[in-house]
């Protein structure tokens, strides 16, 4: 069934099921299409004007048995359909009972994920394989909606309100997470990803992640929504210095000064970055003079701060 490339992969048993009920639809509307469409054709031509063919009226079971027949044959498919596809719908909608239990929380323009353990995660979701998960999801401001394409779920995401979905990952990769609400300028850029581990890894994962602090958290969103991490984050493109262990280390400056990374430092860098320009890399990051306050530097400066892997460096 996932043969189809411009289908997104089928990865959950929901995408499974929800696939088998649109092929089964688009399977019998062809017939309905394609039956109609030839009738018309047959008879517009065996009926055209001045053709040799009897014209009076139909036998009488034409007439009526066969209009009963065909109509409630038609009746009773679409209850079918209408029963079929809404049990496995609502099936979908009931998460089993041993369901690992996930919260979400939605916000311009972020997806905040917090573990059973106190866990958290931003525009990242880790799931075991094969395990249902359930997602309890919340929005701060503004209409959200979860969108995982490889597995068919979409839930909308309302502020003041508990929106639920659950599924069960089939195949351990990463996949797309969406916002599919319109929720503002930034909202074609809510997007995250969804890591499916199988189940030892998962519960290695989880218990390895550090329970961090509130500030850190926000430092980590405000590194992501300024843009930093586009050119700063290893995966990048852009030739930027990784920023972990730069508290306390050695800074070569391209005009020939060496600083020692710190807070004043990382705040002379990111709003003058031209006369603090770091040797060896192009000149390309940005002023955020007027953009980033105070208050936005402590919490970068923390985050910052916990990307370091040396215990004393955890902290400022
Ligand atoms: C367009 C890409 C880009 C963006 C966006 C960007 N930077 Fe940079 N950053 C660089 C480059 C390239 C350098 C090294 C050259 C330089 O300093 O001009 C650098 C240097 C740094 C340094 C010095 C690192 C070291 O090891 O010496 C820090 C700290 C830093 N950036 C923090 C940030 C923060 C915080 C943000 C977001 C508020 C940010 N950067 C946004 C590209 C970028
Ligand atoms: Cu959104």
């Amino acid at each position: 069934m996932d043969a189809l490339d411009f289908f997104p992969e089928a990865a959950s048993t929901q995408a499974t099921s929800t696939d088998f009920i649109l092929f089964v639809l688009i399977g019998f509307t062809g017939i309905v299409v394609l039956s109609v469409l030839s009738l018309l054709v047959i008879f517009s031509i065996r009926f055209r004007r001045h053709s040799a063919v009897r014209r009076d009226d139909p036998p009488e079971w034409m007439k009526r048995d066969l209009e009963i027949g065909w109509s409630s044959a038609g009746l009773f498919l679409a209850l079918f359909l209408a029963w079929w596809t809404s049990a496995t719908e609502l099936s979908a909608l009931i998460a089993p009972k041993n369901a690992l239990e996930i919260h979400v929380v939605a916000k311009q323009w972020m997806w905040k994920v917090q573990h059973q353990n106190g866990a958290r995660e931003i525009n990242v979701l880790h799931v075991p394989v094969d395990e249902p998960v359930r997602l309890i999801m919340t929005s701060q401001d503004v209409i959200h909606s979860f969108f995982v394409p490889e597995f068919r779920v979409k839930q909308d995401v309302l502020p003041g309100r508990d929106s639920r979905t659950w599924f069960q990952a089939t195949k351990t990769g990463t996949f797309h997470l969406f916002c599919t609400q319109l929720c503002g300028t930034e909202h074609a850029r809510m997007t995250g990803e969804v890591v499916v581990m199988s189940g030892p890894d998962f519960a290695h994962w989880l218990t390895s992640q550090p329970v961090s602090d509130d500030l850190t958290r926000e430092g980590e969103a405000l590194f992501r929504s300024l843009g930093c991490s586009g050119c700063h984050d290893a995966a990048s493109r852009v030739q930027a210095p990784a920023l972990a262990g730069f508290f306390g280390s050695e800074v070569r400056l391209a005009n020939g000064t060496s600083v020692t990374g710190s807070d004043e430092l990382l705040r002379d860098i990111v709003l003058h970055p031209r006369e603090h320009s770091v040797a060896g890399y192009p000149s390309v990051m940005p002023s955020y003079a007027g953009i980033v306050g105070d208050e936005e530097l402590l919490r970068i400066s923390r985050y910052i701060h916990s990307l370091s892997p040396s215990p004393e460096g955890k902290q400022p």
